[in-house]
């Protein structure tokens, strides 16, 4: 975690963005949130974006999936507006794309409104290393690889599955309750 101290997210009614590189999960990871499980067929590419409002732990949560190629960064200052959390989206098992996935999420923490702003990166598809298919870069990796150590940001790196579930309720606790 980012910084020493750990609070709700004031606000019971809150706006939450998730984004990270295309084909990581974000919309598998929504589909197990709203209706936990996965989907049935693999989810279309996301062109734009999805919103859905969803309530758990006392929250009322407006959800917005953020389509992610680089062409669509003008509209993110819209997006990331007002939100009061960050869930960025890693593919855990794709360790080519670590470097790529730190600049989209350094340049997504630069934007003046996600000052401060809680983030949590969901280590996703791990089931792939469960079910021995191939390996899944670790925490430690994956927190040197984004580069968060000397973010303002309190943040927290989450491993999941959106085939499983594993790690998503926690992850999303940790968002809203901060621990
Ligand atoms: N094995 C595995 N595959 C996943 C997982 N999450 C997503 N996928 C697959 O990864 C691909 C991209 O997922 P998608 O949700 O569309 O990613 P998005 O582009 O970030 O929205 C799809 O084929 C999904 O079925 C996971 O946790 N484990
Ligand atoms: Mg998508």
């Amino acid at each position: 975690m980012g910084i020493l101290y750990s609070s709700c997210i004031p606000n019971r009614d809150c706006k939450i963005v998730i984004m990270g590189l295309e084909g990581g999960g974000k919309t598998s990871l929504i589909n197990w949130i709203k209706e936990g499980k996965a989907p049935e067929q693999p989810p279309q590419v996301t062109y734009s974006f999805n919103y859905f409002e969803y309530s758990k732990y006392g929250y009322s949560m407006k959800m917005f999936d953020i389509g992610g190629t680089d062409r669509k960064t003008t509209f993110w200052r819209h997006f990331l507006a007002g939100a009061h959390a960050l869930i960025y989206v890693v593919d855990s098992s794709d360790f080519t794309r670590l470097g790529e996935a730190r600049e989209q999420l350094h340049k997504i923490l630069g934007f003046e409104s996600m000052q401060g702003v809680r983030t949590l990166i969901f280590a996703n598809k791990i089931d792939l290393q469960e079910r021995k298919i191939c390996k899944v870069a670790s925490v430690e990796l994956i927190r040197k690889e984004l580069g968060l150590d000397n973010s303002f940001h309190q943040w927290c790196i989450e491993p999941c599955s959106a085939v499983t579930g594993a790690g998503v309720d926690t992850g999303l606790k940790w968002v809203l309750q901060g621990n």
